[in-house]
C-alpha cells in the first residue's frame, strides 16, 4: 500500500501515523486489543527484550494501535516521538517523576490546572521538591526565582482558566541559559493552534481528553519530546510507573483526532463571536479571551499562536452570586467540567476544577470567585447566544 502524504496540516491530521494494515489493507486502523504478543521462539523473545530486534512484547511496553496515535501526534507537534498515557495527569506526573530528582526545584505557571500544581505542593514535597508557582508572563520574575537546584520550568499557555499567555520562545531562551527543561502544557491550544517544540520547548504535553479526542468520551494524555534523550528518559519512567494508554482508548482518540482541524476552526469561530457579544453585554464585567484586542497579551497570541482558540473566561457585574445563577440557568450549554469537546460546557473553576488549590493561591493566580469558564463547542453560535441571553436575563 502507498503511504499517504500531504504538505498541509489539515491533510496531515487526517493521515499521520497510519500505515495501512499489510494483511487486510483496512482503512481504519485495527484495534490490537491484546495485553501480550507471541514470540516465534525463546531466541526471538530474548532478542526483543534485548532490543536487538524490533517488535511488540507486552502492551504496557508498546502496542501498534497506541503507536499509531503516538506517531500522529508527534508529527503534528513536530516532535521526535510521543508517549500516550492513561490520562493527562499521568502525562504530567510522568514528566515530574522523570525530571525532578530529590530536593529539586520547579517553577510553574500559577494558574495551572489545579491538580498539576497540587501534586507538586502536597505529594512531591515528600521527596524534598520545592516550587514557585508564579505569573510566568513576567519573564523577569521567572529569572529571579531560578535557583541552583531548579530543574523544570512548567508552563501552561493559555492557562486554565485565566487565559493568561506565557511567551514560550522567551521561556525557552531562559531555560537554555540556565540548563532547565521547559515543559509546556498545550492542552488549551491543541497542536492546530500552537506548537511549543517549534518555539524552543523541550517537552509538550496534552490532556487528549480535551481537543485532541474532542468528543467527551475518553480520558487520556500524551507527552511529546524534542529529542531521543528526553523521549527515552520519559519512556523508561512511564513503562515502569504504568500510566500507559489502552489500545481501545488509543483507537478512539485517533478517530477523534482526524476531525481536530474542523472542530478547532468551528469552535474558534463561535468563541470569537461569543467573546465579542459577552464583552458588549451590560451585565458582563470582564471577559478574558486572547482573540479580543483588550486581552493584555493579544500581540503575543498573534506571535505564538495560529488563533485564540475556543476557551473563554468571564465575570458578571453581579459577581459570584450572579455567576452561579447563570450556570444554573443555561439550557443548551452543559454545566460540566472538562473542555475541548464538540458541545459547549460551562463551569465555576473556584469551586470545581481548581477547588484543590488554596483560596489565597487561587486569588493570586487570578482564579477569582466570580470567574466563569466557557468551553465553546461546535453548535450554531446564534443558539449559544440565545441560551446565554435567556440565562443572563435571570442574573
Ligand atoms: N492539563 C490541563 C490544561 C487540563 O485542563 C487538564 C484537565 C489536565 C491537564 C489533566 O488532564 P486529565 O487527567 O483530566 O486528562 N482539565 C480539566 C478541566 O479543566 N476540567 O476537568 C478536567
Amino acid at each position: 500500500m502507498k503511504e499517504k502524504k500531504g504538505n498541509n496540516l489539515e491533510t496531515e491530521i487526517i493521515h499521520a501515523g497510519y500505515h495501512p494494515d499489510p494483511v487486510t489493507h483496512s482503512v481504519s486502523p485495527p484495534i490490537y486489543q491484546t495485553s501480550t504478543f507471541a514470540f516465534d521462539s525463546a531466541e526471538h523473545g530474548a532478542a526483543l527484550f534485548a532490543g536487538k530486534e524490533k517488535g511488540f512484547i507486552y502492551t504496557r511496553l508498546g502496542n501498534p494501535t497506541i503507536e499509531a496515535l503516538e506517531e500522529a501526534v508527534a508529527a503534528l507537534e513536530k516532535g521526535y516521538a510521543a508517549l500516550a498515557t492513561s490520562s493527562g495527569m499521568a502525562a504530567i506526573s510522568t514528566v515530574y517523576m522523570a525530571f525532578l530528582e530529590k530536593d529539586a526545584h520547579l517553577i510553574g505557571t500559577a494558574a495551572l490546572y489545579g491538580p498539576s500544581r497540587t501534586i507538586i505542593e502536597t505529594e512531591f514535597t515528600r521527596y524534598g521538591v520545592s516550587s514557585d508557582f508564579i505569573d510566568t508572563s513576567d519573564l523577569e520574575e521567572i529569572k529571579k526565582r531560578i535557583k541552583k537546584n531548579t530543574k523544570l520550568l512548567f508552563i501552561e499557555s493559555p492557562a486554565n482558566p485565566t487565559m493568561a499567555l506565557t511567551d514560550i520562545q522567551a521561556c525557552a531562551e531562559i531555560a537554555k541559559e540556565h540548563g532547565l527543561i521547559l515543559v509546556v502544557d498545550n492542552t488549551f491550544a491543541s497542536p492546530v493552534l500552537q506548537n511549543p517544540l517549534e518555539l524552543g520547548a523541550d517537552v509538550t504535553i496534552h490532556s487528549v481528553t480535551k481537543f485532541i479526542n474532542g468528543h467527551s468520551d475518553v480520558v487520556g494524555g500524551i507527552i511529546i519530546s524534542k529529542s531521543p534523550e528526553l523521549h527515552q528518559r520519559l519512556q523508561k519512567v512511564l513503562r515502569m510507573m504504568g500510566g500507559t494508554m489502552d489500545p481501545h482508548q488509543a483507537w478512539l482518540v485517533l478517530r477523534g483526532l482526524r476531525t481536530l482541524y474542523l472542530r478547532v476552526e468551528k469552535a474558534q469561530d463561535n468563541a470569537q463571536k461569543l467573546a465579542q457579544w459577552l464583552a458588549a453585554h451590560p451585565k458582563v464585567a470582564w471577559v478574558n479571551y486572547p482573540g479580543l484586542p483588550s486581552h493584555p497579551q493579544y500581540d503575543l497570541m498573534k506571535k505564538q499562536m495560529k488563533g485564540p482558540g475556543s476557551m473563554i473566561s468571564f465575570g458578571l457585574k453581579g459577581g459570584y452570586e450572579a455567576g452561579i445563577k447563570l450556570i444554573n440557568s443555561v439550557k443548551l450549554c452543559t454545566l460540566a467540567v472538562s473542555l475541548g469537546g464538540i458541545e459547549t460546557l460551562i463551569q465555576h473553576p473556584a469551586s470545581m476544577t481548581h477547588a484543590s488549590v488554596p483560596k489565597k493561591e487561587k486569588e493570586e493566580a487570578g482564579i477569582t470567585d466570580d470567574l466563569i469558564r466557557l468551553s465553546v463547542g461546535c453548535e450554531n453560535v446564534d443558539d449559544l447566544i440565545a441560551d446565554l441571553e435567556q440565562a443572563l436575563e435571570k442574573c
